[in-house]
C-alpha cells in the first residue's frame, strides 16, 4: 500500500511554529450526533441605541464615541495591559517564575455601520482599516517599552465576541507572546540556515503544488495552509518578503485590502452565515531589532466544521495530544475556492 496523504492518517508538520496536526481524512464520513448551536440572528439596524461602538454612543468607562465617519480607534476600558506596571520578577526554587507585563490595548471600529462586517465594507473602507493597523503599529510600535504589536479580530458570538459591530483589537506589550515568538523563532532559524524567508519559498511552493490555493492575487496568496489545524483555517501570505504592514506599497494595501473581502465572502458564503473567526497579524516585532526573518502574514482560525451551527472542538486528544483534523488542507481549499465571489446577501 502507498502512502497517501488523502486516504491515511498521518501527521502534518507545522514549520511555521514547530508543532505537529494529526489528520485523519478517513473519518470524513463519520455521522455527528453531537451538539448543535442556535445559529446568530442576522437582521441587524444600521445604528444601535445600546452599542457601546456606534457612533455617539457612551462606553462602559462613562466616555463617549465621536459621531466618526470611518474608523474610530479608542483605549480598551477594560484593558488587560496597563501602561504604568511595575517591571518586577518573581522566582521561587526556579519552578515559580513571573515578570511584569506592560502595554495597552487599542479596539478599533471598523465603520460605523452597526450592521455591517468586513466582507461587506468597500476595498475603499477596507482600506482605511488597514491604514489604521499601519498608524497602530507605527505608533505604539514605537514606544521604547513595546517589543510586539499584535493587531487581531474576534468575530462571532461562537468566538467570545462581545458585539456584533464591526471592530477588532490591538495589544501592545513589552514581550513578544508565545505564538509569534514561536513562528519568529523557526523563521529565524530557516533564514539562518538558507538565507531565504520560509514563507517566500512555502508561497513559491504552493503556488507550484496549486492543492492548497484558495486567492491568488497579484500581492498576496491565501492558501489552507498545509498543516492547518481548524477546519477551513487560512493564511493570508504576502508574496513579497517584508518584515511589516509599514513596509506595504499603496499597491500592496489596495491588493491586500481585496483579499481580506474576498476570503470573508467566501467564508460567508461557506454556510451562508456570517461566519466566525478569530483573525490575526503576525509580523515582525517592535524591538528595535531589523528582523529580516520575518514575513507578513495574516492567519484566521475559523470554528465552524459542517454548518453555520456545528463548529469543532478542540478537546480531548487535542488538549492532552495534539490538535487533530478529518477534513483534509486540500478539500477545505477546493471547497473555499469553488465558493461565489458575491456575498450571498446580495442574492
Ligand atoms: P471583543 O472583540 O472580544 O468583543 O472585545 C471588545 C472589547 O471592547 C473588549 O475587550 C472592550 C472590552 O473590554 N470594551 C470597551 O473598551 N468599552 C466598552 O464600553 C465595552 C467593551
Ligand atoms: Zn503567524
Amino acid at each position: 500500500m502507498n502512502f497517501d496523504l488523502k486516504e491515511h492518517p498521518h501527521r502534518r508538520y507545522n514549520p511555521l511554529n514547530g508543532e505537529w496536526v494529526l489528520v485523519s481524512p478517513h473519518r470524513m464520513k463519520r455521522p455527528w450526533q453531537g451538539q448543535v448551536e442556535k445559529p446568530e440572528k442576522e437582521i441587524k439596524p444600521e445604528y444601535e441605541a445600546t452599542c457601546y461602538l456606534c457612533p455617539g454612543n457612551s462606553r462602559a468607562g462613562g466616555e463617549q464615541n465621536p459621531e466618526y465617519d470611518h474608523t474610530f480607534v479608542f483605549t480598551n476600558d477594560f484593558s488587560a495591559l496597563l501602561e504604568d506596571t511595575p517591571m518586577g520578577t518573581y522566582e521561587k526554587g526556579g519552578l515559580l517564575k513571573a515578570k511584569g507585563a506592560k502595554g495597552m490595548c487599542r479596539v478599533i471600529c471598523f465603520s460605523p455601520r452597526h450592521d455591517l462586517t468586513l466582507p461587506e465594507l468597500s476595498q475603499e473602507d477596507i482600506v482605511r482599516v488597514v491604514e489604521l493597523w499601519q498608524q497602530e503599529y507605527k505608533a505604539l510600535g514605537s514606544l521604547p517599552e513595546i517589543q510586539y504589536v499584535q493587531i487581531f479580530e474576534n468575530k462571532g458570538q461562537m468566538m467570545g465576541c462581545s458585539n456584533p459591530h464591526p471592530h477588532g483589537q490591538i495589544w501592545a506589550q513589552s514581550d513578544v507572546p508565545v505564538e509569534p515568538a514561536k513562528e519568529g523563532k523557526q523563521q529565524g532559524d530557516y533564514y539562518q540556515r538558507f538565507q531565504t524567508s520560509l514563507l517566500q519559498d512555502y508561497v513559491a511552493l504552493e503556488l507550484k503544488e496549486k492543492e492548497r490555493i484558495v486567492i491568488n492575487n497579484e500581492h498576496f496568496l491565501v492558501v489552507v495552509p498545509f498543516w492547518a489545524v481548524w477546519p477551513f483555517e487560512t493564511m493570508i501570505i504576502s508574496k513579497r518578503h517584508f518584515q511589516n504592514i509599514l513596509q506595504m506599497t499603496e499597491e500592496e494595501k489596495q491588493a491586500y485590502a481585496a483579499v481580506l473581502k474576498e476570503l470573508t465572502i467566501l467564508y460567508d458564503n461557506l454556510f451562508e452565515t456570517s461566519f466566525p473567526y478569530s483573525a490575526g497579524i503576525h509580523q515582525a516585532p517592535t524591538d528595535g531589532m531589523e528582523h529580516t526573518e520575518w514575513h507578513f502574514h495574516h492567519h484566521f482560525y475559523p470554528p465552524l466544521l459542517r454548518s453555520a451551527t456545528v463548529k469543532k472542538f478542540m478537546v480531548g486528544y487535542e488538549m492532552l495530544g495534539n490538535p487533530q483534523r478529518d477534513i483534509t488542507a486540500e478539500h477545505s481549499a477546493e471547497r473555499l475556492r469553488s465558493l461565489p465571489k458575491e456575498h450571498y446577501k446580495m442574492k
